[in-house]
């Protein structure tokens, strides 16, 4: 990765070097923290954050869901992002804040751990590749099913629930493939080991619903109000793997993936095996957008200085 100077920890700039955790940091053993994945995007009026306050909003319900007080108001830490970005002379970069049980004690309780933070931001390119966002990735439906809510919450972005991702990617890097694709405990598609996922149908756009086990995605959130500006009709409703395979055209998106077309699904081409015509409308769109060039979206974009 890119390293910049300096990463806040628990209200402290320290250098990027020196920015380390105890081995026996309560997170590291058993999985306890809640992070988020945020980017900054140079616009006409200065460099802006893509929907800071969704994000913020879901790290603190990520928090709440798994019984942690995050030590700081939601304002402390917008203001302490925003520095981040300035002390580290980012015009456009990744942001991700974490939270975690720190060092202590051992064993499974972790209430009697400090709550630290920390806040790294860095220069993140294309997350599935410069060629996979012009023209697809090629995705395998995962042997793992992903994580349901009676197991662990798959709407709290914990790391601990990133494990199940790491088997889907590994297992699908491992098979030649660039992503893998999850299905639900009830055969339904979920998400993407880290987007989610939507489909063209006939002219529809359709997206598996939070209860197939899909984050709460604000990429997707934001397709689908562009879908609905465009006239593009959309459902979100289950979706089978045989009607991703038979898709007029398939996408991920994510904060880190932005919007990636899918070609090929396990040895299946995507309709032309490339990008879609609605996708790359919508991937045309959501990229004036993050860089502030629709009026109509500047709600999105918190400016950083
Ligand atoms: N599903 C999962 C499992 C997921 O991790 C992400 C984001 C999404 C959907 C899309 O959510 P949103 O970013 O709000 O549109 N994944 C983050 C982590 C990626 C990583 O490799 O780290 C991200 O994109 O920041």
């Amino acid at each position: 990765m890119e390293k910049t100077e300096k990463i806040w920890m628990d209200g402290k700039f320290i250098d990027w070097d020196e920015a380390k955790v105890h081995v026996l940091t309560h997170a590291l053993h058993y999985g306890t923290a809640v992070f988020e994945g945020m980017r900054c995007y140079e616009t006409d009026d200065g460099p802006a954050i893509f929907r800071l306050w969704d994000h913020l909003t879901r790290f603190y319900n990520s928090a709440k869901i798994h019984m942690m007080r995050i030590p700081y108001e939601m304002e402390e830490l917008a203001r302490a992002i925003k520095e981040t970005i300035k002390v580290n002379r980012m015009r456009e970069c990744y942001i991700r804040p974490i939270a975690y049980y720190g060092y202590g004690e051992m064993g499974l309780n972790p209430k009697r751990n400090p709550i630290n933070v920390a806040i790294a931001v860095w220069p993140w390119g294309t997350y599935l590749g410069e060629e996979g966002l012009r023209k697809g990735v090629r995705c395998k439906i995962s042997s793992w099913i992903r994580i349901d809510t009676r197991m662990l919450p798959p709407l709290a972005k914990a790391t601990a629930n990133y494990l199940n991702s790491v088997l889907a990617k590994l297992e699908a890097i491992e098979c030649g493939y660039d992503e893998a694709i999850l299905l639900n405990s009830n055969g339904y598609i979920a998400e993407g080991s880290g987007e989610n996922i939507f489909i063209v149908k006939d002219g529809t756009l359709l997206t598996p619903p939070t209860s197939s086990g899909a984050l709460h995605g604000y990429t997707r959130d934001s397709i689908k109000e562009l879908a609905k500006d465009l006239s593009i009709s959309l459902l979100e409703r289950e979706i089978l793997r045989e009607e991703l395979f038979t898709a007029d055209e398939a996408f991920l998106t994510g904060t880190a993936a932005e919007v990636t077309p899918i070609r090929e699904v396990d040895g299946r081409a995507i309709g032309s095996g490339s990008i879609g015509p609605i996708t790359k409308r919508l991937q045309e769109k959501f990229f004036q957008v993050v860089r502030g060039r629709d009026p109509r979206y500047k709600k999105w974009l918190e400016l950083v200085l």
